[in-house]
């Protein structure tokens, strides 16, 4: 497979192939953990792929076999947050979280090793997760004084059940590829080598559907789960959709014009 670099970082790799965009953690010497500066540039390249209308799918990965991501850096820690080549302490990584969630394209988390902490809840809010067989989950908050009490709590239930989410918060035991799998938390584990294959036969697949269609069921899901704001999406979607038809047209063209619209002439659907 040969990728093609969008644009060169320092702490992320960011390349395509075709529609296929790679967002790759680059700090294989902390296990990928991230630090401000890291988020930052996740987000730049989120966002880079929301607004490329070439960009249909978007893979998120760790560096190297050892680790997907292993959290918020403690190198950096300061006292509000993560501290970053700015020097103020971020914790920047939910802006983050809740890009992935609303941008409207699939956004599929390939886990090789590690996913721990603040990582493993950038692993759970990817749309699809295929993991390798060597992959471990685990939460380590309450063991590090920290705790993700937004979707890494609440939409982590929705995920794997509530007793099981507590069970994960509560012990911050290690979790196999295969028990996260039983648990609903991933959706497929494959050799380690064959991890990128089967990750991209799964963008493939995903690349022959209806792009609209995807960002629907992507927006209702997140409408079910995230309130006002996951409706906001939803409704935007539906504006965009509006926008496109002489109906909506008459009323932005009869503004423009400086007459009354003409709406009689739409037909009412049952
Ligand atoms: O909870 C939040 C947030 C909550 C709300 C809002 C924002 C949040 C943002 C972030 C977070 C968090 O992520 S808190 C959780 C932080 N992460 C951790 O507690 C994980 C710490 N690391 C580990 O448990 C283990 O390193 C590991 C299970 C990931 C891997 O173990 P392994 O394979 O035995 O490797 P190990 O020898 O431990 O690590 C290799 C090197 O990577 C070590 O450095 P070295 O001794 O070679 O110099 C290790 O210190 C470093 N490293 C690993 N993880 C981190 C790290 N250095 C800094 N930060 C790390 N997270």
């Amino acid at each position: 497979t040969q990728w093609q670099t969008i644009k060169t970082y320092s702490e992320i790799l960011f390349e395509r192939q075709d529609q296929i965009a790679k967002i790759t953690i680059n700090r294989p010497q902390v296990r990928n953990a991230f630090t401000p500066d890291t988020i930052q540039e996740m987000i730049e390249a989120f966002n880079y792929c929301r607004d490329d209308s070439s960009i249909g799918i978007i893979i998120l990965t760790g560096q190297g076999d050892l680790a997907f991501c292993s959290g918020g850096d403690q190198n950096v820690r300061g006292n509000g947050g993560y501290v970053g080549k700015d020097h103020i302490a971020r914790l920047n990584v939910l802006d983050l979280q809740h890009l992935i969630r609303i941008i409207p394209k699939p956004v599929i988390a390939m886990v090789r090793g590690w996913s721990v902490g603040g990582g493993n809840i950038l692993q759970l809010v990817c749309d699809l997760t295929i993991a390798a067989d060597n992959a471990k989950f685990m939460q380590t908050g309450p063991k590090v004084g920290s705790f993700d009490a937004g979707y890494g709590s609440a939409y982590l239930a929705r995920v794997i059940g509530h007793k099981r989410a507590k069970e994960v918060w509560f012990l911050c035991h290690p979790y196999t590829a295969q028990e996260a799998y039983q648990m609903g938390w991933v959706n497929k584990v494959v050799p380690l080598a064959d991890v990128e294959q089967e990750t991209l036969a799964w963008c493939h697949e995903i690349l022959q559907k209806s792009p609209t269609a995807l960002r629907f069921i992507k927006a209702a899901m997140n409408a079910d789960t995230d309130g006002l704001a996951g409706l906001q999406q939803i409704a935007g979607d539906s504006t965009m959709l509006f926008y496109e038809s002489p109906e909506a047209k008459e009323g932005r063209d009869a503004y423009l014009q400086k007459r009354q619209p003409d709406f009689n002439k739409f037909p009412k659907f049952p």
